[in-house]
């Protein structure tokens, strides 16, 4: 506790002292023109890993190389300055992440072929991709992200992708409400208290498949608004994102939403894999991760801005309209604050574009005046409940849901 102040107050000096901030800032600009920093003081992000420009892996070779960074294979990120003003995600863009290597392309070849198995209501059932089809139809914008979006401005380095801003994207869905499909099967069973999806995954042999496969648990109250999905922003859900079917849960963080999905079930406890048992689990730093840590479900409120950003190297003095987005996990954006001195003074700014409903996230502008000189831009998103972004990253041990408000600070150069 003591240390992770001192901490902050060594990093708050830091962000003051603007100068020394721009200084390590423009210090990364010239060692990787391609890799611009995001946080100023943050000498976590930009690792070396990203430095190399990876090539997209096969299975995600659609996606436009210049809007990300591929950390590996299985991690790839959408760039800060590669988010428009758009409120959806485009899919070109969107981030990957994979625990395992994703299934063989063949399985999205008849989608409607695919197989799920539902369990833990009163009629189990397996119903093919095609049955379901019949079964009812909701669309649902939502936030898509990872639980370690943001790790990378974890001072410590936990161990784990050093994620920015970029394992998030807001995006549509289609498909058929897991509520409807459990009164489809009879209801719940008296000891459901969990809602448990098995991804399709082929797991890798000699090896207990507790320790490797994709099997998330979230609290069954959950399923209220969770889909098992076909469609994503309009297209049949591609291999990477979790086609042919995929359990989307909405406010939750991304490893709740399993891909490509075979089985469904209402179960009593949480699922004994490890990625459920001591993964993703807020240890506090310096533990691993056990069961009697809370897991990463919901997702808090957080936001960050995306323009100006610190590779807009060419900002003139005067007018900018700063631009981010904003949401609130479970609960709706209420209103988001902007300072472009660090935090010290905040300005309200506009929620702009459409409300796609409280899972998705809002577009902010504000309009304002910058002088020549060194901006440190921030931003801060309060929720319809009252609950406002923190300055400071929740301590844990995976870097995991940072929603530091400090630490998703811009740091902009503007010369006359
Ligand atoms: N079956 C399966 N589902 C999965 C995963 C996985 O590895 N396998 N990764 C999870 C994690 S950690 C995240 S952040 C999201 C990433 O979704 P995306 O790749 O569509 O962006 O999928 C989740 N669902
Ligand atoms: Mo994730």
């Amino acid at each position: 506790m003591r240390s992770s102040l001192i901490e902050s107050a060594a990093r708050r000096r830091l962000l003051a002292g603007g100068a020394s901030a721009l200084a390590a800032a423009s210090l990364g600009r010239a060692v990787q023109a391609a890799e611009p920093k995001t946080a100023p003081g943050a000498a976590a992000p930009a690792p070396a890993s990203a430095s190399a420009a990876k090539p997209l892996p096969a299975y995600a070779a659609w996606k436009q190389p210049e809007a990300m960074i591929v950390h590996s294979a299985n991690t790839i990120e959408t760039r800060r300055e590669a988010f428009g003003s758009g409120v959806v995600t485009p899919l070109r863009q969107l981030y990957v992440r994979n625990n395992l290597p994703p299934p063989d392309e063949a399985i999205v070849a008849d989608r409607d072929a695919w197989m799920i198995e539902i369990a833990g209501v009163a009629k189990p059932m397996s119903l093919s991709l095609a049955q379901l089809k019949t079964m009812g139809l909701q669309t649902l914008a939502m936030v898509l992200q990872c639980s370690g979006n943001g790790r990378g401005y974890f001072p410590n380095k936990p161990s784990g992708t050093p994620w920015q801003v970029g394992a998030a994207g807001c995006v549509i869905w289609s498909g058929v409400p897991v509520s409807v499909l459990v009164e489809h099967c009879g209801g719940l069973t008296a000891a459901a208290m969990f809602m448990t999806g098995t991804g399709g995954e082929k797991l890798p042999d000699g090896l207990d498949p507790n320790m490797v496969m994709v099997e998330r648990s979230v609290p069954k109250e959950a399923m209220q608004d969770a889909l098992l999905a076909w469609e994503l922003n309009g297209e049949p859900i591609p291999l990477a994102h979790g086609g042919p079917l995929r359990l989307v849960v909405p406010g939750y963080t991304g490893v709740n939403s399993v891909k490509y999905i075979k089985r469904l079930a209402f179960t009593e406890k949480e699922s004994p894999a490890a990625i459920q048992q001591t993964g993703y689990r807020l240890a506090p730093a310096g533990q691993k991760g056990d069961p009697s840590h809370p897991s990463v479900w919901a997702m808090g409120v957080k936001s960050w801005i995306n323009t100006p950003n610190p590779s807009a190297s060419t900002l003139k003095p005067g007018r900018v309209v700063v631009q981010g987005v904003a949401f609130g996990g479970v609960n709706a954006i209420k209103q988001v604050e902007v300072s472009i001195d660090g935090g010290k003074q905040w300005q309200k700014a506009e929620l702009v574009g459409p409300d796609l409903g409280r899972y998705a996230w809002r577009q902010f502008a504000l309009p304002v005046e910058l002088t020549a000189g060194e901006h440190v831009l921030v931003s801060r998103a309060t929720d319809t409940e009252g609950r406002v972004q923190e300055e400071d990253r929740p301590q844990n041990s995976g870097g995991y849901i940072n929603n530091s408000w400090r630490d998703h600070a811009v740091a902009v150069a503007v010369k006359a």
